[in-house]
């Protein structure tokens, strides 16, 4: 009797332990906006999965990247750091440096920590090695030596080279006669650029992107050799999927923390061939229907391995939306009514609130209740929160600009930030519901996206409740608030401050 009571208890008690500290499953789109799932009632596409977190969970409607590119804003995802703090994590090529050090205490180092086995699957983006790598070798340090257990990315993005996966520290695929080599300087071996051969390309070119030629797109960046090893377009999304679903079935008895960082829908769009056509809106929409999907194949293995109510799944985007970004898609002449952005001004590389204000959900079947939130988010906030939630506290100087804000990511609490820095180059601030943009920066409008960067000679002074669209600057009648919400943002920017 006494022994079927201790085993009664020690099942019992460890099925409350993985209740309160589950499993994490954070799923990164890769500039997607708000605007582009139908939670937020995008009545021109249809994305029921990514929905489905939405409609189980918490509708996060202020919840921000911290950057309006990618490199920064991963950066900041991990470490809990503003990425304008450190030199040097801006756009990425594909042979950076990695940019993250070894034995940081960022975001799965976290988690591994607390004893989770953690993952990353998808698009990388934050350098590896140490400069001149030999991708023929072992390639490192990268996320293993940051917190990650098991790795399967891609090195920067798919417009760059080398297009190749690395499965923890090797390329994956590659036949040893015929060596890889990469070079952002100048054209090496003899595979045809899209400068020189464009009647080769599939694809047309709207700008940059003239390098190396694989599978009829032409990237940035020249890469020689590694051919058996180069990835298909096609077949991106579903290798991923396969890989993310590979790591909950191998973690499905640990707690477990998975970073599925999807490369949908960034250029070149070229998803499935079982998607073209689907979105009526070319291969952009095609591949947010690719992304749902995606997202589908993950909740349906949670479901299946009865993993569902033991996991916290969140989903977002590391930036907003932009629609020609350098390829001749037809992402612009196939919108029709589409509002990649939903409600906000801008997109991806802008300072107005499309540039960071991104899809964010949160589910935990059970212990989030379904709501809405309009509780002021940002990535760089998960360090903090998640160590909350897994009873960890942050050792001194990490994650500076982290807060925790656990209880608003569980729906407890309708209270986020009350400030936050929204990064695109150049800073713009937020107090609560006010949104400044300081004067400067260059043109209006990127030349070749036609996105709208928030640039301007005066500054620019937002009450988002009233204005959520930045449509009218109110600076005058608010001079008071503009240089006091400007001398705020110059604090936090010269010195992080621990919240
Ligand atoms: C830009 C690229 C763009 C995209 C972006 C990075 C050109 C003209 N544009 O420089 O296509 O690759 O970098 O996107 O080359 S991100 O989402 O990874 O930040
Ligand atoms: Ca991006």
């Amino acid at each position: 009797m006494r022994t079927l009571g201790l085993i009664i208890f020690a099942v019992l008690g460890t099925g409350s332990m993985a209740a309160e500290r589950p499993n994490v499953l954070l799923i990164l789109a890769d500039d997607l906006g708000y605007g582009d799932v139908s939670a937020y009632g995008a009545k021109t596409i249809r994305t029921p999965n990514i929905d489905r977190i939405a409609k189980e969970g918490l509708r996060m409607s202020d919840g921000h990247a911290s950057a309006s590119t990618c490199t920064p804003s991963r950066y900041s995802l991990l470490t809990g750091e503003y990425a304008f703090r450190k030199k040097g994590t801006g756009i990425l090529p594909g042979n950076a440096a990695l940019i993250i050090e070894p034995g940081r205490f960022t975001l799965p180092a976290m988690f591994q920590k607390a004893g989770y086995v953690t993952g990353v699957v998808g698009k990388w983006h934050l350098g590896l090695g140490t400069g001149d790598i030999d991708w023929n070798g072992e390639v490192k340090p990268g996320p293993l030596e940051v917190g990650f257990t098991e790795s399967f990315i891609m090195a920067a993005t798919g417009d760059r080279v080398p297009t190749v996966y690395l499965k923890d520290h090797r390329v994956l695929g590659l036949d040893p006669a015929d060596p890889l080599k990469v070079d952002y300087k100048q054209k090496i071996g003899s595979e045809p650029t899209g400068k020189e051969n464009p009647e080769l390309l599939t694809m047309g070119l709207s700008q940059g992107h003239d390098c190396t030629i694989v599978n009829g797109i032409s990237r940035i960046g020249h890469m020689s050799g590694g051919k058996a090893a180069w990835w298909r377009d096609e077949d991106l999304g579903d290798e991923f999927t396969r890989q993310a679903t590979g790591f909950i079935e191998r973690a499905k008895d640990r707690p477990f923390f998975l970073y599925y960082a999807s490369h949908e829908p960034h250029v070149p769009r070229r998803p499935h061939p079982r998607f073209a056509g689907q979105s009526g809106m070319g291969p952009r929409g095609d591949a947010i229907l690719a992304l749902d999907w995606s997202v589908g194949e993950i909740l349906g293995t949670l479901d299946r391995l009865g993993l569902a109510d033991k996991t916290m799944v969140i989903f977002t985007s590391d930036n907003g939306p932009v629609l020609d970004d350098g390829y001749k898609d037809q992402a612009v002449e196939l919108k029709g009514d589409h509002q990649p952005a939903g409600p906000w001004r801008g997109g991806k590389y802008s300072l107005f609130e499309g540039g960071t204000r991104v899809p964010f959900f949160v589910r935990w079947p059970g212990r989030i209740k379904p709501a809405d939130s309009a509780a002021l988010v940002s990535q760089v906030d998960f360090l903090a929160s998640l160590a909350a939630l897994t009873g960890q506290t942050l050792p001194a100087g990490a994650g500076p600009d982290s807060q925790n804000l656990l209880p608003a990511f569980l729906g407890e609490s309708p209270e986020g930030r009350t400030e936050l820095v929204e990064h695109s180059g150049r800073l713009a601030f937020r107090e609560g519901s006010w949104k400044l943009i300081p004067p400067g920066g260059g043109p209006a409008r990127s030349s070749g996206t036609n996105v709208e960067l928030g640039n301007h000679a005066q500054p620019q002074l937002f009450d988002l409740t009233k204005d959520p669209g930045e449509t009218k600057s109110v600076t005058a009648e608010n001079a008071d608030r503009a240089a006091s919400m400007r001398k705020r943002l110059e604090t936090v920017r010269d010195a992080p401050e621990r919240k």
